[in-house]
């Protein structure tokens, strides 16, 4: 396949000045040719980045223009600060915010109307899992991508496949069943659009670290990774880049 690999860094609730710094530094020191390389701070550092060899992206976005919404963040206050990209819909903002598909599908389709690429995240609980039940639930995540939006723009939009009992757990999917899941996802947009599915990159993420990312990415149909933890160290997340090369 032709598709950029692109690694992105969650910082989640994490940071501080000095890691901005640290960050700014270490990544403009190496070149990262073929590879795509994004930091999602919180909002409030993305100005203080010094990127030049590498994007910002945020964590969320609203859906709605601007106006009176306590707390939220526009696209295009985003875009003022300096992100490329958006991550949406975070299982963690799934959970503690009660996002839903359609939310999160919005969320999506305003951040590409925008000019922001979205990193839209998808992935099934442990009972959904043991239930059975992964390529249904995935399944409807994906459709309702397609309420919103069409192949149109959803192009060049990013899908993160995150199995929820692999986040921040240390229990990594294994590589078959990421690829399993993902070789579902791109087959689910190819029933949409196959130029679609074969352009769309789709990444994993669920405790990436440096010693389980190469043979993650090495599968077919995963093409880089959401990094949370190990995004956090300069020298795991550079080391995970390069196994994305
Ligand atoms: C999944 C991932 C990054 P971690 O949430 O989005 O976090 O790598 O810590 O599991």
């Amino acid at each position: 396949n032709n598709r950029t690999p692109l690694v992105a860094g969650n910082w989640k609730m994490n940071g501080s000045r000095s890691l901005v710094e640290t960050f700014s530094h270490s990544l403009n020191a190496q070149s990262f040719e073929g590879l795509d390389v994004v930091v999602c701070p919180p909002d409030g550092y993305l100005s203080m980045f010094n990127n030049e060899h590498f994007s910002l992206g945020a964590q969320d976005v609203s859906h709605l223009d601007n106006g009176a919404h306590t707390g939220d963040m526009s696209t295009d206050m985003l875009k003022e600060l300096g992100a490329k990209y958006v991550i949406v819909g975070h299982s963690e903002r799934r959970e503690d915010h009660n996002e839903t598909n359609l939310l999160v599908a919005k969320k999506a389709a305003k951040a590409k109307q925008a000019g922001l690429i979205p990193i839209i995240c998808v992935g099934e609980s442990l009972s959904v899992r043991e239930a059975g039940d992964v390529k249904s639930f995935v399944g409807e995540q994906i459709a309702a991508l397609f309420a919103e939006m069409t192949s149109d723009t959803l192009n060049d939009a990013v899908i993160a496949y995150e199995p929820i009992w692999a986040i921040g757990t240390g229990k990594t999917a294994t590589p078959e069943q990421a690829q399993e899941v993902h070789a579902f996802i791109r087959k689910t947009l190819t029933e949409h659009d196959e130029a679609l599915a074969h352009r769309t990159r789709i990444l994993y993420g669920g405790s990436v670290k440096p010693d389980n990312a190469k043979a993650l990415f090495g599968q077919p149909d995963i093409d880089g990774g959401l990094i949370g933890g190990a995004s956090l160290k300069t020298d795991d997340f550079m080391a995970i880049c390069q196994a994305a090369i």
